[in-house]
């Protein structure tokens, strides 16, 4: 073995040392003003929500409800602190997610306000001017494959629905659209092409609505 493997195989067995022994709860900050003291090396678990932080968390310290997880995003709503090594060595910090959680948006931007920057905001920045409304894409499209237009749409809060209701606020026509088109026209659902659709996500609904087409 050479030197460095020996050095290497001693921080392994150090650190699974560290992580095998205590590991406490410390607390949840709600805002800075709450931050433990900045007394110990931190290393914080930041990322989309529902992607597996605090399970991670948990994997790494070999423990199975230390950082809490659920199946639905937003999960975790505050910055966790656990406390590593009696005494204490450092600590692991349980973020919030970005992205598409479900709570996370207000506290996420509470988080931005306060100074708290995390990488690829770009979700949790997109205006949501499609909040609330179930929008249908049907035949295909030019610039956008199914799943494009589909993450445009949740990107912006609203719905991508698969079928054509009197509760559709939009059907997105593409090349040979089928019956969904004909069921939009019946209804009187606004029928957008595909610029339409670009106006949709660009401007919001009121304009869309100028440059729908609506049937009957
Ligand atoms: N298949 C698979 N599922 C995982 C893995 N890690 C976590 N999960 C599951 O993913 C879901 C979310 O896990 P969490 O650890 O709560 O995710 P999080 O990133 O902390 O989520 P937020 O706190 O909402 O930001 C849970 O249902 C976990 O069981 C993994 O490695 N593989
Ligand atoms: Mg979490």
């Amino acid at each position: 073995m050479t030197e460095q493997d020996a050095e290497k195989d001693a921080l392994i067995e150090a650190a699974r040392k560290l992580f095998a022994g205590p590991i406490a709860f410390l607390k949840s900050a709600p805002t800075l003003q709450f931050l433990p003291a900045d007394d110990v090396p931190e290393v914080a678990f930041a990322g989309r929500s529902n992607v597996g932080k605090s399970s991670l968390l948990n994997a790494l310290t070999n423990r199975n409800s230390l950082a809490r997880t659920s199946n639905t995003p937003g999960r975790t709503q505050e910055l966790n602190f656990f406390d590593v090594g009696d005494p204490l060595q450092m600590r692991l910090v349980d973020m919030p997610g970005y992205g598409f959680a479900k709570a996370p948006k207000d506290i996420v931007r509470k988080w931005r306000e306060a100074g708290v920057r995390m990488e690829d905001e770009r979700d949790a920045s997109t205006p949501r001017t499609l909040e609330g409304l179930s929008i249908v894409v049907t035949g295909s499209l030019v610039d956008f494959s199914r799943d494009q237009a589909k993450e445009a749409i949740l990107a912006r809060g609203g719905k991508a629905a698969s079928s054509v209701s009197k509760k559709t606020d939009f059907v997105v026509v593409g090349d040979s659209p089928g019956s969904k088109y004909d069921k939009a026209v019946q209804l009187g659902v606004p029928v957008l092409d595909e610029d339409g659709f670009r106006v949709l996500l660009s401007d919001g609904p009121d304009e869309a609505r100028e440059v729908a087409q609506t049937g009957e």
